[in-house]
């Protein structure tokens, strides 16, 4: 595992660098997918990770960054469950700011995904898991190029109703958690039915990890995204 300190005031670097290096290689092959995870602590960003990777590693390769306030503790999830090799997994401690990590001052998550690059070679696809603090955090496009919005349904069933940029703006918003609606008395329904209003056409998926192969929709739109990044360079 990679540790980056992100030690930089914040906001010398500006918004959207423009993304590191350019998204077609030397060879003329894409560079890997930049896919981000966002969304409030505890929704399930982590687990959704470590899902994706099961489901997605023996037909791409990828790599993992993770973004925490002063821990590692997301990589060293990561790490113990085993979902990747060590040196596919890159740590970034961001501060007491993680959107800013991820939006305005990307420089430590664009220097974790080259060198993750660097180090195992050409990369299919890199997953960025934001340190998620509350629901307005979104990814700068110069650091992803498509992003995941989870939130979970104990967070409260009118959460995608009161809106605000992850849930209307992500590529994909995942509802997670759905084995706990019983519980929590959240309705499904109606949050998938606010959610699609708030979000035009954008698609939504609402999942349990704790079903067999519960990632499995999420991992068919991660691997459409790849396949048509690929498709039109
Ligand atoms: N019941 C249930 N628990 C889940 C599900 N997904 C994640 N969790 C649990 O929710 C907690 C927070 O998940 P985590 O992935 O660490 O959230 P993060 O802060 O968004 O990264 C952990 O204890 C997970 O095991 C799910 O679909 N159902
Ligand atoms: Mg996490």
């Amino acid at each position: 595992m990679h540790l980056h300190h992100d030690t930089e005031p914040h906001g010398h670097h500006g918004a959207a660098s423009g993304g590191g290096r350019p998204p077609v290689r030397p060879d003329g092959t894409r560079r890997a997918l930049r896919v981000g995870l966002g969304g409030p602590v505890g929704s399930g960003k982590t687990a959704t990770v470590a899902a994706l990777c099961g489901a997605l590693r023996d037909e791409l390769s990828l790599a993992v960054v993770t973004n925490d306030i002063y821990t590692r503790e997301d990589a060293e999830f990561l790490l113990r469950e085993g979902v990747l090799a060590p040196e596919r997994i890159s740590a970034v401690e961001t501060g007491a700011c993680p959107h800013t990590a991820i939006r305005d001052d990307i420089s430590a998550n664009l220097e974790a995904v080259e060198d993750l690059e660097d180090a195992n070679g050409p990369l299919d696809l890199v997953l960025v898991e934001s340190g998620g603090d509350n629901l307005t955090a979104t990814f700068s496009r110069g650091l992803v190029d498509a992003q995941i919005f989870v939130i979970d349904v104990a967070g409260g069933d009118d959460v995608p109703r009161k809106g605000g940029p992850g849930i209307t703006t992500a590529d994909l918003l995942v509802v997670n958690k759905t084995d706990l609606a019983p519980y929590v008395g959240a309705d499904l329904a109606r949050m998938a039915a606010d959610a699609r209003l708030r979000r035009g056409g954008l698609p939504v998926v609402l999942q349990s990890l704790r079903a067999p192969d519960g990632v499995r929709e999420v991992a068919a739109w991660v691997g459409a995204r790849r396949a048509a990044w690929v498709a039109h360079p």
